[in-house]
């Protein structure tokens, strides 16, 4: 796998993209309202007369149905159809409205884009064609990228799954709703923990159902499922605003495969095992000195200590000899349909369900989040992808994973929903580099960026890709440099639905229409915070008047072995403690001219130096004005397993069930 060359951030193999704030859109006026081949009836003018409130009588199904409300113009309402019109008169719509009215995208069902987000699991930014790889095969998310807006400094808000997902989708960092260690364990750990996303925290899917969406989350949640009882679903996708579920409560884990070595508390269970075998041996041994009669101890009290020992090996044996049944677990909606998960066939009806969804839901507004569940260990991968990547299974995965994007897309544009759909992008968190069976690397690839999943102040663990398609709306092609985050993504979406942002608490994400449309030339975040577990390890300042972006670094990880730019067979990085180095006076660094974090800045070398800091450190005083306590969801009472809280299909212990084997659907052609 090559590197890409330095900035711009992972280069475009394509250095003719334009780029926002250097060669914008000439804004053209008002002449092209025509379809999308440029003949026929502009599709404009009152809504009354462009078609019927019913989609199913409109003679036009395939045209105005799908028109867009955009903004009022003098006393009446202006209606269009995103394909139908010249992308500079829409776009100057657009950005109309934003300046005059934010949120008056708002009108009935038909005036909705749909919205399909997608969101990968532990995919490297250095993994995709678009950002500049050239030895894996990812075609369709290349064009998804030549076919709209690509941004080079999009970062997750968390550098691990639970927490960067309830970041994504509450538009807040994952510390505000309690989603983040203090200490210890920075994930979730079983289906059956009482820990999760709270039942009153506001998610995007939320926000548009009540906006007339429906909604639907295909895939991985791992934001918990219960609170007290086995089926009160408090943290479920149902009760956070998905009308429609269908896949993981969990993710997926070395343990949901039969043949890869444990990965839930690996290390614990190690010791466990062994106490277990000290003990057995301690009471065989007493049990022969007494048949031999060479200690007076009676019998029952051998027993006893067999009877202990046998108890203490069945307590944690139920939990941790159980994983692949307690966490591998697929649902639909409230139900258990199969447990545990058949690894072989799950992509292929994931797929279908996205398909069948789409499909299902044509005539109305969607909000579809497919969560998928590669390219996580222990890397699920279809024969006809096996063995066929130039990077092992980790690249067979990837080309895989392009492969279900491709058909989803496919499916959108097949039922004639691709100038009306706003599709995204991206990856949860950095690849993992620890990820590695022997010196078989499993896990992803962050191209010139230091560090991976876990690390929350390096660049790769939380610099992703993100792509925004809506043709005719967005241009296409375009890359942007702005640092922008995954929680934008709420805003932006509740805005594109005409919804209301909740004024009761803080929302850290900021609507990337605006930069979108280019109505702006700068991101909303002039300063970003960059969280590892509840503690703080460093800060980013865009210094606008300047065009720098600076990085400051108060704790790093310290790598094992030295230099080796990640923390090699120590399992999981530690946010505090002795794993990691404070740094007074901080680290450093321009990412505008040294994107890969390798050269740190003194006062010496950079006369902005004490500036920098200084200004950073009065913007992180003022960020931390907005921070208040609230319960925490990873506090050992919520993380471990409990019997009671288990999702269970059957017969409690005995959760055993399997999906219609007639609906497994047919994978690719071969
Ligand atoms: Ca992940």
């Amino acid at each position: 796998m090559s590197l890409p060359p330095r900035e711009p951030a992972l280069a475009s193999p394509r250095p003719h993209i334009p780029v926002v704030g250097r060669d914008p859109w000439v804004l053209s006026g008002w002449g092209a309202i025509k379809d999308s081949e440029g003949a026929g009836e502009p599709c404009w003018g009152p809504r009354d007369a462009l078609h019927t409130a019913d989609p199913s009588q409109d003679p036009d199904p395939g045209g105005c149905e799908r028109s867009f409300r955009v903004c009022p113009f003098g006393a009446g309402k202006l209606w269009v159809r995103p394909g139908a019109l010249g992308r500079d008169f829409y776009r100057l719509l657009l950005t109309s409205c934003l300046l005059l009215r934010p949120c008056e995208l708002q009108a009935d069902k038909t005036s909705k884009p749909n919205i399909l987000l997608i969101l990968a699991d532990d995919l490297g930014i250095g993994d995709l064609g678009c950002y500049g790889n050239d030895t894996l095969r990812t075609p369709n998310i290349d064009r998804l990228a030549e076919e709209g807006v690509r941004f080079t400094q999009h970062l997750a808000a968390a550098p691990l799954c639970t927490p960067s997902r309830a970041a994504f989708l509450t538009g807040r960092h994952s510390f505000r709703s309690g989603m983040e260690a203090i200490d210890g364990y920075r994930a979730l750990q079983w289906n059956g923990g009482s820990g999760g996303l709270p039942a009153n925290e506001t998610t995007f899917a939320r926000v548009l159902r009540e906006q007339g969406y429906r909604t639907a989350l295909i895939g991985k949640w791992h934001q918990g499922v219960n609170c007290v009882s086995r089926g009160d679903h408090c943290h479920h996708p149902l009760n956070h605003g998905f009308d429609y579920f269908y896949g993981m409560p969990f993710t997926l884990i070395d343990d949901c495969h039969p043949d890869r070595p444990p990965e839930v508390d690996a290390v614990f269970r190690r010791k466990l095992w062994l106490y277990t075998q000290v003990m057995v041996l301690g009471v065989l041994t007493l049990a022969g000195c007494k048949a031999l009669d060479l200690l007076p101890i009676p019998w029952k009290a051998v027993l006893g200590l067999a009877g202990l020992v046998a108890l203490f090996f069945l307590s944690w044996y139920a939990s941790f000899g159980f994983v692949r049944r307690w966490n591998c677990v697929l649902m639909r909606n409230d139900e258990v349909v199969e447990q545990p998960m058949a690894l072989e066939t799950v992509t292929f009806r994931m797929l279908r369900e996205a398909v069948a969804y789409i499909e299902r839901n044509k005539h109305v507004p969607f909000l579809l989040f497919v969560s998928l569940l590669h390219v996580h260990i222990p890397l699920v991968t279809t024969e006809k992808f096996l063995g066929k990547s130039l990077h092992g299974l980790y690249g067979d995965n990837v080309e895989e994973m392009d492969w279900v994007v491709g058909e989803i897309l496919g499916a959108i544009e097949e039922n004639g929903l691709k100038n009306s759909t706003f599709t995204y992008f991206t990856s949860d968190h950095g690849g993992h580099l620890e990820a590695r069976d022997g010196h078989r690397q499993l896990g992803g690839w962050n191209g010139i960026y230091k560090g991976g999943k876990g690390m929350a102040g390096w660049e790769g663990g939380i610099r992703v890709p993100g792509i925004f398609r809506w043709p005719g709306v967005l241009p296409a092609g375009q890359l942007i440099h702005e640092p922008t985050s995954l929680m934008d993504i709420f805003p932006t979406v509740v805005q594109l639905a005409g919804g209301q942002m909740p004024q009761d608490r803080v929302i850290d994400g900021r609507s990337l229409l605006p930069l979108l449309l280019g109505s702006v030339q700068y991101s909303a975040h002039e300063f970003l915070f960059h969280y590892c577990g509840m503690h703080l390890h460093a800060a980013r300042w865009h210094q606008i008047d300047s065009g720098r972006v600076w990085k400051v670094h108060y704790v790093t990880p310290q790598f094992h072995p030295e230099g080796a730019g990640a923390c090699y067979g120590r399992g999981v990085y530690p946010c505090s403690g002795t794993g990691v180095t404070h740094h007074s006076p901080p680290l450093l660094f321009d990412l505008s001219s040294d994107p890969s974090e390798a050269e740190p800045l003194s006062p010496d070398s950079e006369p902005l130096y004490d500036t920098v800091i200084s200004r950073v450190a009065q913007a992180l005083e003022a960020h931390r004005q907005t921070l208040s306590p609230v319960p925490h969801q990873f506090s050992v009472g919520n993380i471990i397993w409990k019997p009671w809280l288990q999702p269970c299909c059957g017969t409690f212990p005995f959760c055993s069930c399997k999906e219609d084997e007639a609906s497994t659907p047919p994978g690719p052609d071969p």
